[in-house]
């Protein structure tokens, strides 16, 4: 006996990978709606062999369905997600409005699995940015180890982050660089993004840091240990798939580099490529369609006492998005809606 599952927003890059993982992954599905906005009714998605056609988010009925996997942004979730949520269906939200609710829990699987129980509060469990999802992946194993005291990151993040605009963009902008006669300009991003790099994403707060670099602080503290302090810098690279990060920790403890690598080669999630020569390293375009969350270049930091750094990709569709929310709806039926 499987389960009923929904998926809220199944034309954008998310949706449609978190029905091409639910089948890659053998999810035990009984029966699947797509839904979409008005816009892209009718629209056919793949999910395994089969075609399924959108139906209307507006209009769907979510009583009697198990869960509810939404890829839509903030003021969709807002209208729908407490609809889903009142009729009994669990909703999976890939969205940050309720990431920081403390009657949400917020879950990367290989994390902080037991937050799974608190989902019945409002039958809301979130799923992390992309960026915080294959950080905080590195680094619970060394703060099982060591103690982290202080975190800094600074990412590489792919434009796929920002949606199928982000990557129309992108890729508009490099070919008309090549063709200027096809003179498309972009308004998606605040500067030219091919060939260049923006250190800037989502909103400006008071302090000068931006909404992505706050919500890297804050999740990882709600996600891994709230005495984690982080400090990061977010920066758009003309890459279509795969966020990068240079991490530098700071540790409570000695940890050796080789250590550190044992480690996070025994740890959930995590694949160490790392070798000290030339390639010996993973870079994003490596990463795409893969699961892991891959790091390497682990070496000490000499310039503190307790200190090493780490260079970590992953596929921000993957891991940082759907293949987590898919991994969450694994939890949360193993361990709380067990079927059969
Ligand atoms: C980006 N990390 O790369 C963002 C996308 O809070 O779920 C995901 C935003 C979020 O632009």
């Amino acid at each position: 006996m499987g389960y009923k599952i929904v998926i809220v927003g199944a034309t954008g890059n998310v949706g449609h990978e978190m029905l091409n993982i639910l089948a890659e992954r053998e999810f035990p599905v009984d029966e699947i709606a797509v839904l979409a906005s008005r816009k892209s009714l009718g629209t056919e998605v793949s999910f395994g062999d089969k075609t399924l056609k959108t139906k209307d988010l507006d209009t769907f009925d979510f009583t009697g369905w198990d869960m509810a996997l939404f890829a839509v942004g903030s003021e969709a979730t807002q209208k729908y997600a407490p609809i889903a949520a009142k009729a009994g269906c669990v909703v999976i939200d890939n969205s940050s409005l309720y990431r920081y609710d403390p009657d949400v829990p917020l879950i990367v699987p290989e994390v902080n699995p037991e937050a799974v129980h608190g989902y019945s509060k409002k039958n809301i469990i979130a799923n992390p940015n992309c960026s915080t999802a294959q950080m905080v992946v590195a680094l619970k194993p060394l703060h099982d180890r060591a103690k982290i005291k202080r975190v800094v990151v600074s990412t590489y993040q792919s434009v796929s982050g920002g949606g199928k605009a982000a990557i129309d963009a992108l890729w508009d902008e490099t070919k008309s660089i090549y063709n200027p006669t096809d003179n498309k300009t972009q308004d998606v991003f605040t500067k030219q993004i091919a060939f260049n790099v923006i250190p800037h994403i989502d909103a400006f707060m008071e302090d000068g840091t931006t909404k992505e670099e706050w919500k890297m602080v804050v999740e990882t503290k709600k996600i891994v240990d709230k005495n984690i302090k982080v400090t990061a810098t977010c920066v758009r690279v003309p890459v279509f798939v795969g966020h990068s990060e240079a991490i530098n920790i700071e540790f409570e403890e000695f940890l050796d580099e080789d250590e550190a690598r044992d480690i996070l080669r025994e740890a959930p999630g995590i694949m160490v490529i790392d070798k000290r020569e030339d390639g010996g390293y993973v870079t994003p375009i490596e990463c795409v369609g893969d699961y892991a969350t891959f790091i390497s270049r682990i070496r000490q930091d000499s310039t503190i006492d307790n200190g090493l750094n780490l260079w970590c990709v992953s596929d921000n569709l993957r891991k940082g998005a759907a293949l987590n929310a898919v991994q969450i709806a694994e939890l949360l039926g193993r361990e709380c809606l067990k079927k059969g």
